[in-house]
C-alpha cells in the first residue's frame, strides 16, 4: 500500500461501536459526518483528517480483514481475537472498552455434568475454538455447536445441555433460566493491527503509539 492511501481501520458495527468512537476520536480517528447517518448504506467512510478510511463490519470480522492485511488496524473484543489465534494479529493496546466475560451457563434445574456419565456433551456457542479448548482442559469432549446469536435457547429446545457466551449483566441468562456454572475468560476491547503493517508502515506504529499515549483513560 503506497504512503498515499489512507490507512484502513475497521470497527464493529454493534454495542461496543459507542464506545470505541470517543477512544479513537482521543487517538485522532473520527468518522466523518456520514456515519452516523442511520439512512446511509455505506460501509467504508473518511476519518475528517482524510488519512484514515473507517470500515464498519461485524466484529468477527474486523479480526479477519485485519489479520489478513486488508484493514492496518481495528478495535475488536479479546473474546474474537483468541477464538481466531491469528497469528498476524497483534493486539497492543487494552482500550478497556466492552467488558464482560466468557462463561458457561446451564439449565438452572439441570444435574451437574459429570464426564464419566456420556461420550461427549454438546455446546452451543459463538466460540466453539475456545469453548473446546477449555472443556478438552477439563477432560471433556465437548462438541461445540455453532450458532451466530441466541444461544441461551438451545438448553430449551434440547440442541444442548451447556452454552458458552458472553455475560455481562447476567440478566440475559436470567431471563432464559440459565446459569453460569463457570468463567472462561475477562473481556475487553483491543487496538489490533495487521503484523506485517506495523512493521512495513510507520504510520501504523504512530496510530499505536497515539492509542498508547492518548487514548487510554488510565485509572488514577
Ligand atoms: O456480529 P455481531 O452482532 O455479533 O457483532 P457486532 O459487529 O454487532 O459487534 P458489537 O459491536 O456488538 O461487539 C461485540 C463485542 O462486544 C463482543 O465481541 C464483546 O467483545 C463485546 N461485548 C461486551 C458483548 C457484551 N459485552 C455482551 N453482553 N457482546 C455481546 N454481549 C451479549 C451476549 O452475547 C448476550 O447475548 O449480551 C448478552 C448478555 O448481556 P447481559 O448484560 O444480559 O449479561
Ligand atoms: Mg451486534
Amino acid at each position: 500500500m503506497s504512503a498515499a492511501s489512507p490507512l484502513i481501520f475497521a470497527v464493529p458495527k454493534g454495542r461496543i461501536l459507542d464506545e470505541a468512537l470517543p477512544v479513537m476520536a482521543r487517538a485522532g480517528v473520527v468518522p466523518e459526518a456520514a456515519f452516523h447517518d442511520k439512512n446511509d448504506r455505506a460501509l467504508s467512510f473518511a476519518s475528517e483528517d482524510r488519512a484514515t478510511q473507517i470500515i464498519r463490519v461485524r466484529a468477527f470480522d474486523v479480526a479477519t480483514f485485519v489479520a489478513f492485511g486488508a484493514a492496518q488496524a481495528g478495535i475488536v473484543g479479546s473474546d474474537v481475537i483468541e477464538e481466531f489465534d491469528y497469528s498476524e494479529l497483534y493486539a497492543p493496546v487494552d482500550l478497556g472498552i466492552g467488558q464482560c466475560r466468557l462463561s458457561v451457563a446451564q439449565p438452572k434445574d439441570s444435574a451437574e455434568y459429570l464426564p464419566g456419565n456420556a461420550s461427549h456433551l454438546r455446546v452451543a456457542t459463538k466460540y466453539p475454538s475456545l469453548a473446546k479448548r477449555w472443556f478438552a482442559r477439563q477432560g471433556i469432549q465437548a462438541e461445540c455447536v455453532k450458532l451466530n446469536g441466541a444461544m441461551e435457547l438451545a438448553p430449551a429446545l434440547g440442541l444442548s445441555m451447556r452454552i458458552v457466551d458472553l455475560v455481562s449483566t447476567g440478566r440475559t441468562l436470567k431471563d432464559n433460566g440459565l446459569v453460569e456454572t463457570d468463567t472462561i475468560m475477562q473481556v475487553t476491547s483491543r487496538l489490533i493491527v495487521n503484523r506485517a503493517a506495523l512493521k512495513t508502515d510507520p504510520r501504523v506504529a504512530a496510530l499505536v503509539e497515539r492509542f498508547r499515549t492518548e487514548a487510554v483513560v488510565l485509572a488514577a
